[in-house]
């Protein structure tokens, strides 16, 4: 029987306070509105940014489902929808490509103005589609993939290849595709060039998959936790540093390293300290450093011109740099292509019931990607 244009009753993850697990509680979700999509969950992945909500460093309203790394099925759609049907399959993008806003019109940026990373809480026409005992439920960066039924905006999701395994490809909704764009399309990584990646965790190690792609010669990884330099070498780092084993700053480890400094460097932890070596260890005059990690509360840095006075360059981007709505079905592609690896980034595969032990596998630095399935 259809349920297209029915409220549907599903299981869904709610967080209601920060610091205490989620709770497994039965929700309705509202059809979809004139724009919209309802989708079926099959797999979603756990970003260390949810977690961020539940500890406060990202502030989002609540009662909140979180989860914007995922994949799913098209259950039905709203009016006006031509980009997805039911059926499809589909990948959320807590980063929209409208097309039509002037980020979107921009050849490079990607960063569209419909965003909810200011956590906004709702979908694009400032409502919800949740309920949970009879008060609304927030929407997380347009996705909220922690339930078995979601709605998004249509500018929020992208249709991929039908024979895409949804619980290995939900990794390009978020942390793989963050990190293989920040080397491939935000650094623009060169051949022959020599790499470092600060924070070996599935968005870093996806960074070196970008620098190997891209034909770097050396891609130095560096991490506190030497558990991580083994999957790190298997992805493509040529070398991985602890900074605990020098005496010497690690920004100077690596300057002697390579000749005075690498092309490319890349801050995947969120840390102000490693932010500031990352920058320092690349070379000043033709450098590159990208931020790809945001430390928590607003913290601030204070910088010298000098440093980049001399020619070096300093940037960030959200999501790769990618535009989502374009870019993610070929990523998909090439994945189906194989072009790059998705296993490697896997630690574990739970039913979604599982949630909490998935984000205690997390915060205890055991997983590099826990994927939930529906
Ligand atoms: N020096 C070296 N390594 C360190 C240090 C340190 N001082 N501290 C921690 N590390 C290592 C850890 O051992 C770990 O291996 C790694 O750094 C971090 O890995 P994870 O698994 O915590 O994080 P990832 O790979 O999932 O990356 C997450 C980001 C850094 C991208 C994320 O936390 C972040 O800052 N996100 C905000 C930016 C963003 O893109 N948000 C949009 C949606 S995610
Ligand atoms: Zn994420
Ligand atoms: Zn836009």
């Amino acid at each position: 029987m259809s349920t297209a244009g029915k409220v549907i009753k599903c299981k869904a993850a709610v967080l209601w306070e920060r610091n205490k697990p989620f709770s497994i509680e039965e929700v309705e979700v509202a059809p979809p509105k004139a724009h919209e999509v309802r989708i079926k969950m099959v797999a979603t992945g756990i970003c260390r940014s949810d977690d961020h909500v539940v500890n406060g460093s990202i502030v989002s309203p609540l009662p909140i489902i979180l989860g914007h790394e995922a994949a799913g099925i098209v259950e039905s759609i709203g009016e006006g929808v031509t980009t997805v049907k039911p059926g499809d399959k589909v990948i959320p993008l807590f980063t929209p490509q409208c097309g039509k806003c002037r980020i979107c019109k921009h050849p490079e940026s990607n960063f569209c103005m419909k965003n909810d990373l200011a956590q906004r809480g709702t979908l694009s026409d400032g409502t919800s589609r949740f309920t949970c005992k009879g008060k609304p439920v927030h929407h997380f960066m347009g996705t909220s993939t922690f339930s078995q039924y979601t709605v998004v905006d249509e500018i929020s999701v992208a249709k991929i290849d039908a024979a895409a395994p949804l619980e290995k490809v939900c990794l390009i909704g978020c942390g793989f595709s963050t990190g293989y764009g920040s080397a491939v399309k935000v650094a623009k990584v060169t051949p022959g060039s020599t790499c470092a990646v600060f924070g070996l965790g599935g968005v870093g190690l996806s960074v070196i998959m970008g620098c190997k792609a891209a034909g770097a010669a050396r891609i130095i990884g560096v991490d506190i936790n030497k558990d991580k330099f083994p999957k790190a070498k298997e992805v493509g780092a040529t070398e991985c540093i602890n900074p605990q084993d020098y005496k010497k700053p690690i920004y100077e480890v690596i300057q002697e390293m390579s000749d005075g400094g690498v092309d490319f460097s890349f801050e995947v932890i969120g840390r102000l300290d490693t932010v500031t070596a990352a920058l320092l260890c690349c070379h000043g005059s033709c450098g590159t450093s990208v931020v790809v990690g945001v430390p928590p509360d607003s913290q601030s840095l204070t910088v010298n011109p000098a440093l980049l006075l001399t020619g070096r360059t300093w940037k960030g981007a959200i999501f790769g740099g990618f535009k989502s709505k374009d870019s993610v079905p070929k990523l998909v592609a090439d994945f189906m292509a194989n072009k790059f690896q998705l296993d490697p980034l896997i630690t574990k595969v739970l039913p979604f019931e599982k949630i909490n032990e998935g984000f205690d596998l997390l915060r205890a630095g055991k997983s590099i990607r826990t994927i939930l399935t529906f």
